[in-house]
């Protein structure tokens, strides 16, 4: 049985003999150029996947054929005859972009570069894998952002910062000896999606990763991941020239320190000549930080900046800052911090922004910054470990989420200016643009916990790839990639994704209700939580619940977070007759009795949505029974169980917040709502 393993790429024998009969006619050669490391790969993936669906070797041949055949080659390496009839694709083939497209009876997959050919020969086995036609086949894809990286909030010692997948898969003490062989099996999936870049540490930084023992650890990776396209980054603790420089400050502008980075810049690159760059976390939640001396995010910025930039290197600095000091609204801190530095960054600066403006919340508005930086590269942080999202015991699909971000209209242009286009750079003709995603990646055998949680994975690959690419599409495409292409699992399992994000909202947080899990971990509910040292940590900072009613008002009447917005998206959000319901106690604080759209009251509202995410966890468990014969048992087991612990915590979590929330309304449940035992 399949323990989840091999992800999306186990490539089982395809069982329709249409379809096989079909692909064996096709591919009755493989005219393959040769070469080294990523070509190699292209081979061994293609060798593997094809003996697995089609049960064949692949017959590779030395020169071209005249008919059925793959022809898998660089532009250059095509033929003339060929060239002439690709003439005009071929040059809309840009970045690490590649074509699959029929010539006569042949398929070619084409790219300018080798890292292009092994997108294009996973793309082409995804086709396979849905069992997709092959004739007239015309697939031109070229990456729509630059910088497509996952974050690891890895420790060295191999715990991982908000981890639910076990252990950190960097093996650290073994480390440069010892090569696991899933660090391979790590950049293959990855690659297949278009992911390229990894940063290997916690944003909550040790400094010694940059010491050379570490470096040399970091090498042995990095010379793993390299051909299949994937750069190595680490985050850079900014007092690191205190703690392992033995100098006597970090000032960015003292010219000892600003020697220092240079100098451990280029010691690193010595080892890593490709290496991306640096991702830093600074004044954020008591990390240091330029403003320790009275710097700013741009000195610190850079500082660093300048000493990678020789090397090619980048740094993605972060927006995610709040303090003690400025309580009134945690939400505003980011974009009072940032927008006034728009366009003092350096060129290879991009600032990594979150996708809300709280923190990974079940649902956000996006981030106002998104709107007010058009001279700075922006890239989108999401989270895919589920923090505040049940960690990797809760099934959600969360290229929903991710979709609803994209699509999220900022204005900043008149209508139209969707964030996608902000962070694919087009908007603002951004020179560099990139989109990092918390990995949820851990060294259990399935690598992400829950068998789902890979479809997050999978789905956060693609939308960084293409940030456009509906959430519906990658719920079918993962499906079958992973399971079966048997419609009778494929519609009703696509659909029970698809609703699992707005589920987990209903019975956690609805109405636009933010941060009441329970302290610390995140997990359960703790909306009674007032007892933590700093204001903006308890729960009831946020639903703001009392007699009167309930949530934050953000409008120029509270702490006027909206006037962060471009105008329209701030009229949309004040009114609270056109704000989304969704968000609704985001923006406003409203009385028990208030009437929502449908005419029901606020509270009988808040009720009837924690019931529905109960029922819809029942709904979804109902599909899952009816999908063992699609299954292997292993699989259908696990969800199983998961699903059965999901609804007992759905029930928890709507009777712990409707009976805490009761004591303030002192009202009756609605009938809609079942009562709490
Ligand atoms: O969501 C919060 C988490 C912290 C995390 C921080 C961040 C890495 O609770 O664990 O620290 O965000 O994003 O920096």
């Amino acid at each position: 049985t399949d323990s989840g393993y091999n992800l999306w790429l186990n490539y089982r024998k395809i069982e329709n003999p249409e379809v096989l009969s079909e692909y064996t006619r096709h591919i009755q050669g493989i005219y393959m150029e040769s070469g080294e490391e990523t070509l190699n790969i292209v081979k061994e993936e293609l060798t593997l996947a094809l003996k697995g669906l089609l049960g064949m070797s692949p017959p590779f041949v030395p020169g071209q054929p005249k008919e059925y055949s793959l022809i898998v080659r660089k532009t250059e390496n095509l033929s003339r005859e060929i060239r002439r009839k690709l003439e005009k694709d071929i040059p809309a083939i840009t970045k690490d972009g590649y074509l699959i497209r029929s010539s006569g009876k042949n398929i070619v997959i084409t790219a300018h570069n080798d890292i292009g050919i092994l997108y294009g020969t996973f793309h082409f086995l995804r086709h396979l894998q849905q069992q997709l036609s092959l004739g007239n086949i015309r697939i031109l894809e070229v990456p729509k952002t630059d910088i497509r990286v996952l974050n690891h909030w890895d420790n060295l010692d191999r715990t991982v910062e908000r981890g639910y997948a076990g252990a950190s898969i960097w093996k650290w003490h073994r480390l440069p000896g010892y090569i696991d062989p899933r660090y391979k099996d790590y950049a293959r999936a990855n690659a297949s999606v278009g992911i390229n870049g990894t940063v290997l540490t916690n944003v909550n930084a040790s400094a010694l990763v940059l010491t050379p023992a570490y470096i040399e650890k970091v090498a042995a990776l990095a010379d793993v991941f390299r051909p299949y396209g994937i750069k190595v980054y680490l985050t850079a603790r900014f007092s690191a020239p205190i703690e392992i420089g033995g100098l006597e400050t970090a000032d960015p502008l003292n010219p000892e320190v600003r020697q220092w980075w240079k100098e451990k810049i280029s010691e690193i690159y010595k080892e890593i000549p490709d290496f991306g760059g640096f991702l830093v976390k600074a004044n954020s939640e008591g990390q240091p930080g330029p403003q320790n001396y009275g710097r700013s995010h741009v000195d610190g910025a850079n500082m660093m900046a300048d000493a990678l930039a020789p090397h090619n290197g980048i740094v993605m600095w972060r927006a995610f800052v709040y303090s003690e000091h400025d309580t009134t609204d945690r939400a505003k801190q980011a974009y009072s911090e940032f927008v006034s530095l728009d366009g003092k960054f350096r060129d290879n600066v991009l600032i990594q922004v979150k996708n809300g403006a709280i923190d990974f919340q079940p649902r956000e508005p996006f981030h106002p910054m998104f709107a007010a930086m058009p001279r700075t590269p922006l890239m989108m942080e999401f989270q895919i470990t589920q923090e505040y999202l049940g960690f990797s015991t809760h099934m959600v699909f969360l290229p929903k989420l991710y979709e609803e971000v994209l699509q999220a209209d900022t204005y900043s242009h008149g209508k139209g200016s969707y964030v996608a286009k902000v962070i694919d750079g087009t908007l603002d003709n951004k020179k560099i643009s990139g989109i990092a995603g918390v990995a949820n990646i851990g060294s259990d055998i399935n690598w992400t916990g829950h068998p789902f949680g890979q479809a997050n994975w999978y789905g956060f690959g693609r939308l960084a790839w293409d940030p456009y690419i509906p959430a519906e599409k990658i719920a079918d495409e993962w499906l079958r990639l992973t399971f079966s292409n048997d419609e009778n699992f494929v519609t009703p399992v696509k659909k029970m994704l698809l609703q699992s994000h707005r589920a987990v909202v209903n019975y956690m947080t609805p109405l636009g209700l933010h941060h009441i899990m329970d302290t610390g971990h995140h997990y359960g509910p703790g909306p009674w939580v007032n007892n933590l040292s700093r204001p903006e940590w308890n729960p009831v900072y946020y639903h703001k619940a009392d007699e009167n009613g309930i949530g934050f008002d953000r409008t120029p009447t509270g702490s006027n977070a909206t006037s962060q917005y471009t105008k329209e998206v701030a009229r949309i959000f004040n009114d609270v007759e056109t704000c989304p319901e969704e968000f609704l106690l985001w923006f406003h604080h409203l009385p028990w009795d208030y009437k929502l759209h449908n005419g029901r009251t606020l509270w009988d509202g808040l009720g009837i949505k924690y019931q529905e995410g109960v029922n819809q966890v029942r709904k979804a468990k109902n599909t899952w029974k009816k999908m063992e014969p699609y299954v292997n048992k292993q699989q259908f087991g696990e969800i199983s169980m998961l699903l059965d612990i999901q609804l007992e915590e759905a029930v928890w979590w709507r009777n712990a917040c409707m009976l805490y929330f009761q004591t303030h309304s002192k009202k009756a449940f609605p009938k809609e709502m079942e009562t709490p035992s």
